[in-house]
């Protein structure tokens, strides 16, 4: 490979690689995937802001190749509900992926095949091992953006759908000031 393939400068402010245009994910994309339905609706009446982007340097995809994301989430909330990704499993579902923070807050929700959930910090410094067969979504409890890179195998690939139908069965919420990690259907039963 070419020097110039080799290497890419990221902007860890801006949450993008150079030369890359990144993909961005509104309000309006990520219908669903918010537990207070009221609360999207009404903040999606008010305008429709970007949630996230992400930025991707993929140099190969040779057997064996390695990808790298880099991705920012914008501090806000719906509701009580942190802002988020939208989450996947890896269409490969044995790869693993690594998470390292570069700037802001948050945690990942990590979430097996059998509905076991764990909630991991995710912050400048730190690295998370997300293993395989785990869906794995980002969320932004800071007031800052979240910036973050996910090194993965090139033949992994992002499998939206089982998560775009069951969405995570627990929820990442701010309940006076702490941040709690809560089952999906008691905190639906919270805002009934
Ligand atoms: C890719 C990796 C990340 C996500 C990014 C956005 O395997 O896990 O780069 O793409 O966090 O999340 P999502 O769920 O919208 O792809
Ligand atoms: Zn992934």
């Amino acid at each position: 490979m070419r020097f110039s393939e080799l290497m890419r400068e990221f902007d860890v402010e801006e949450g993008t690689f150079s030369g890359d245009d990144c993909s961005v994910r509104r309000l309006s994309d990520l219908q669903g995937y918010f537990a207070d339905e009221a609360a999207y609706e009404a903040a999606l009446e008010a305008g429709d802001p970007i949630v996230y982007s992400v930025s991707a340097f993929t140099p190969s995809n040779d057997e064996g190749a390695l990808h790298c994301a880099i991705a920012r989430i914008e501090p806000g909330r719906i509701g009580c509900e942190w802002y988020l990704t939208k989450g996947h499993f890896h269409a490969w579902r044995a790869a693993a992926e690594f998470y390292i923070g570069l700037g802001g807050e948050g945690v990942m929700v990590l979430e097996s095949e059998h509905g076991e959930s764990q909630m991991v910090y995710l912050k400048a410094n730190s690295i998370i091992y997300v293993p395989g067969y785990t869906a794995h979504r980002t969320v932004n409890t800071g007031d800052v953006p979240l910036v973050y890179l996910g090194v993965y195998s090139a033949a992994a690939g992002h499998d939206y759908g089982a998560i775009a139908q069951r969405n995570f069965l627990k929820v990442v919420v701010d309940f006076d000031g702490k941040n709690t990690m809560i089952d999906r259907e008691v905190f639906l039963e919270t805002l009934a």
